[in-house]
């Protein structure tokens, strides 16, 4: 037998300097979270990380912008960011911070490991500097017009519009975030990754990927083409992780560098054994990120592996594009979208939400937030399709048949049912080779396939017309229609978890689809009856003048000075 693997599964690491919208949760928590669910029922040992990424210029402009010292304003949005994500039921085994010690001790153990292998140069660099402010301006701190792309608010380390990784000194027309002031280039000691050393074995490695994403490879490919640079790892910042060699106890490391290695720390923080998770050869790690973060991933966090040298390349790294809203971008400030921090009061299930998001994963394009469509899919197939399914099965069976069902004894099984049985059986298979690839709106949609097999299966059998007839016969179907029924909660359990644990509890089923094993065990062990509960209704349709009301709450993001408002007053 194939010996299981472990597997390590990441989402990257929100800033927060906002409060999650729902083009985070579709472009890397929810997909991840369907992928960490999948491994462990198919019996992986599995570890998924993520946390809140909190060091650097990001929350230090977000909170001095609302006028909260910067403890207080970390500390609340990483618990409004954690309540959110459990709120949608993503599954982290652990959601930590990269303010923790553990996450500054183990950037240092990486730092000292590349600076030992040689992969650090010390250098002067021009940075940006503000009479006005008074300070060193990194990153965040100045803003101006990308040298790609033309866009006029790019960030001095990152344009969010074309995505281009860049030095403050390439934006046109640079000024402070701060003051708004005009800025000064002044030389200042700096430390330097040795990316330009690596270059090579980076190609190399990215060209042997199997599982990649096309895009995400071309993409990674042509940074390399273009030349990697030394990347400048170190910022005259006070917020960050301290730089641990002479000269330099005044800085910190910049945002990049630390923010990757919070996925082993946090990784260590919860496990004795995570060096079985990071440095050992029966380990895979699965990385899922949004576009804007595929350099990072497939090349600078990746470099800092190799200069390292202990730690495991991602197997692979699932960069997934944008979500639009109603075509537009979405906006807190334009109350364009939905927020988060909305959604429990609407009274929708987030299974209805991870029904929909799902078919929203942006894994080859932009993919595009419609309240109408949101209705539809989620009438038409979570709960035309699938609930109709399980109800049926589950109603004729408490109602009609006694409450249970037996196995058929060998040679009772009519073609069509046994047709059933080879269908179960290859979408199980089919569906599973998605996954191992990330496919899961793709997945997805096969599921759905196979859950209207059973409604078709029971329209083609038409048991309420044996039911008088022939008893017998009609106990076998719904037999087999119970066993579809399991198996699809158990494939369709990644995704939509509650639903899929109420309907294996009302099969009568003990434990969890969710188990270590019920995967390879959904399709091939037949049980030997199935003695159904009183069923219960899964859902409620979704009605226009609903949508209409819902609309207008979830798309009120509270902006961040309100939102420090509210907090305060609660207490
Ligand atoms: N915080 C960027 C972002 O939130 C960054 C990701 C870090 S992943 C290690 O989009
Ligand atoms: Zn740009």
């Amino acid at each position: 037998m194939e010996k299981k693997k472990k597997r390590l599964i990441t989402a990257a690491l929100p800033y927060i300097n906002n409060v999650p919208h729902l083009g985070h949760i579709v472009g890397s928590h929810l997909p991840a979270d369907i992928f960490a669910r999948y491994c462990r029922a198919k019996g992986y040992e599995t570890v998924f990380v993520g946390g809140t990424d909190e060091n650097g210029s990001t929350s230090e402009i977000a909170a001095w912008k609302i006028g909260i010292p910067l403890d207080k304003f970390s500390n609340t949005l990483h618990e409004e960011h954690k309540k959110i994500y459990e709120w949608f039921g993503i599954s982290y085994d652990n959601f930590s911070r990269t303010t923790k010690e553990i996450h500054h001790k183990t950037t240092q153990e990486f730092f000292n490991n590349i600076y030992k292998n040689g992969f650090i140069k010390q250098g002067n660099m021009k940075v940006f500097y503000s009479e006005k402010d008074k300070m060193f301006l990194p990153d965040r701190y100045v803003v101006g017009e990308c040298p790609k792309c033309g866009y006029k608010e790019a960030s001095g380390d990152q344009c969010e519009k074309c995505t281009s990784v860049l030095d403050p000194s390439q934006l046109k027309n640079p000024r402070s975030t701060i003051s708004g002031s005009k800025l000064e280039l002044r030389e200042t000691e700096h430390l330097f990754l040795e990316l330009d050393k690596l270059s090579e074995k980076l190609r190399k490695w990215i060209e042997s990927q199997k599982l990649w994403r096309e895009q995400v490879k071309s993409l990674a490919l042509g940074w390399i083409k273009e030349g990697l640079k030394p990347r400048c790892i170190t910022r005259d910042l006070k917020h960050g992780v301290k730089v641990p060699l002479k000269g330099f106890e005044d800085k910190v490391f910049y945002v990049w560098f630390d923010a990757p290695i919070g996925y082993v720390s946090f990784t260590r923080e919860i496990r004795k054994d995570w060096e079985n998770f990071w440095k050992s050869g029966k380990s895979e790690i699965f990385n899922f990120l949004g576009k804007d973060n595929i350099p990072f991933h497939t090349i600078f966090w990746p470099g800092i592996i190799m200069a390292e040298g202990n730690f495991n390349l991602p197997k692979n790294v699932i960069g997934l594009q944008y979500l639009n809203y109603e075509g537009k971008k979405f906006s807190k400030s334009k109350g364009i979208g939905v927020f988060c921090e909305r959604l429990p009061e609407l009274g929708i299930k987030p299974d209805i939400w991870r029904h929909y998001l799902t078919e929203l994963i942006p894994e080859t394009s932009d993919s595009e937030f419609k309240w109408d469509e949101f209705r539809d899919r989620v009438n038409s197939e979570l709960i035309g399709n699938f609930a109709n399914y399980a109800n049926r099965v589950l109603n004729f069976i408490y109602t009609k048949l006694g409450g249970v069902v037996e196995k058929p004894k060998k040679g009772k099984e009519e073609k069509i049912d046994s047709e059933l049985i080879e269908k179960i059986k290859t979408k199980k298979r089919e569906t599973e080779e998605l996954l191992e690839k990330s496919e899961i709106r793709k997945a997805y949609s096969g599921i759905l396939d196979l859950s209207s097999e059973g409604n078709k299966y029971i329209n083609d059998t038409e048991p309420w017309v044996l039911l008088k007839s022939n008893p017998e016969r009609t106990k076998i179907i719904f037999y087999n229609a119970a066993y579809l029924l399991k198996t699809l909660s158990v494939l369709f359990a990644p995704y939509i978890p509650e639903t899929s644990q109420s309907v294996w509890n009302q099969l009568g089923l003990k434990g969890s689809p969710q188990d270590k094993n019920a995967w390879d065990d959904a399709g091939k062990n037949f049980d030997a009856k199935f003695s159904v509960n009183k069923p219960e209704i899964l859902f409620k349709k979704l009605e226009s003048e609903e949508i209409k009301k819902y609309k207008s709450l979830a798309s009120k993001g509270t902006d961040l000075k309100e939102f420090f408002d509210n907090q305060s007053k609660k207490v």
